[in-house]
């Protein structure tokens, strides 16, 4: 295909209600969306960096740099048939997977559509609904996060993970599992602990959890793996895993048994599928993990989720949880069993709301082509 522009922008979208990890608050997406035309087709693509290099090394400042400088014209320069060839073409590249994910994902979405097939179908997806759970922001006080809890599980979400960090713990899941004994429960730390912090972690089994996402090091295989031997409760690796290499070291290791997939943490959707077959391979799950991504990252996050091995619940949920308009039509919303229906028009399956991108634009660049190696 042949690329006629990229552009990429900056939109800023306040979020309906702040949202806390062990690592920060956010109360405002700055949302990057590169848009490429090509033949007359439109593929929109989302970063997922956050606002400060604090889940990773990347940021929202970090990603517009490497897209522009180097990704961008990268990708300018070539006629790649499929979104496939991406992570080929941006190999002299290190690290910054959020960045590359950006304009991967929108290869893929032109190419789902130039295929006049939905992005689901595309990626090998195979499911028409997909099992959805909530991540729950650290909140002021118990009570608000009984009542937060009360209102997910209402609205039907399959799971409940709590974010966590030292003391918003165990006295979170005492008081979850005193008022409900039976519902599927995670734990998300962000990587708040540390090994003095072991005997504390296994503490953690008497709740009944489905997983321990991330309890330790964001780059941590070792230590995880130690734990996972006092451990009942099965680890879940986010941060840790960057590629397929890591994840098939992390499930030889033994430092995980389920493992969160995040598009941009691993570079975009060849990657994704790579992490996906090779957990597959070796019976261990994966869900999708969220990154508060507007409606196109959302979109893809959707898609990628049909694939066979996405069989727990994942963080994808309903754009109104966190945005009171979203910037695509129909906004993704939750049936009252706790699925997304997954759209089998061509393409990602929602419409972009141009208008609505165009008032939310910041600032805005058009990317021209040189090659990274000639
Ligand atoms: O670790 O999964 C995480 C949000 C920002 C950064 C990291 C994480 C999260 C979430 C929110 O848990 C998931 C979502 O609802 O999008
Ligand atoms: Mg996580």
């Amino acid at each position: 295909m042949r690329i006629d522009a990229i552009i990429l922008r900056e939109l800023h979208m306040p979020l309906v209600r702040p949202f806390e990890t062990s690592f920060g608050v956010t109360h405002e997406r700055r949302v990057l969306l590169a848009e490429i035309h090509s033949e007359g087709l439109i593929g929109w693509g989302e970063c997922t960096a956050g606002e400060h290099p604090r889940f990773s090394g990347e940021w929202t400042d970090s990603a517009w740099q490497a897209i522009t400088q180097e990704l961008g014209p990268a990708l300018a320069a070539e006629n790649p048939e499929h979104g496939g060839e991406c992570p080929r073409i941006f190999r002299p590249v290190r690290d910054n997977p959020m960045a590359k994910a950006t304009l991967e994902n929108a290869i893929w979405d032109i190419e789902a559509q130039r295929e006049g097939i939905s992005l689901s179908r595309l990626l090998g997806g195979v499911r028409e609904t997909i099992p959805c759970g909530v991540s729950l922001s650290i909140q002021p006080s118990i009570p608000a996060l009984m009542a937060m809890i009360e209102k997910e599980l209402a609205a039907g979400y399959q799971r409940i993970k709590l974010k966590c960090k030292p003391g918003w713990d165990v006295k979170i899941f005492e008081a979850v599992r005193h008022r409900w004994p039976e519902i599927t429960l995670s734990c998300d730390a962000n990587s708040a602990y540390r090994m003095r912090d072991i005997d504390h972690l296994v503490s953690f089994d008497h709740f009944d959890m489905l997983m321990i996402e991330q309890p330790l090091w964001h780059d941590d295989f070792y230590f995880h793996s130690t734990l996972q031997k006092r451990l009942e409760t099965p680890i879940c690796l986010d941060e840790s895993i960057r590629n397929r290499r890591d994840a098939l070291a992390a499930i030889e290791m033994d430092s995980c048994r389920v493992i969160n997939i995040k598009l941009g943490r691993v570079s975009g959707f060849s990657e994704a599928i790579a992490v996906h077959n090779a957990a597959l391979e070796r019976g261990i799950p994966v869900w999708c993990g969220g990154m508060l991504e507007s409606g196109i990252g959302r979109a893809h996050n959707i898609a990628l989720s049909t694939l066979e091995n996405f069989s727990l619940p994942g963080d994808v949920s309903a754009s109104a949880r966190y945005f009171t308009e979203d910037i695509i039509e129909p906004e993704v919303t939750v049936s009252p069993a706790g699925e997304i229906a997954i759209p089998d028009t061509p393409g990602r399956g929602y419409e972009v709301r141009t208008d609505l991108i165009e008032r939310l634009t910041v600032r805005k660049e058009t990317i021209r082509a040189f090659a990274l190696v000639s």
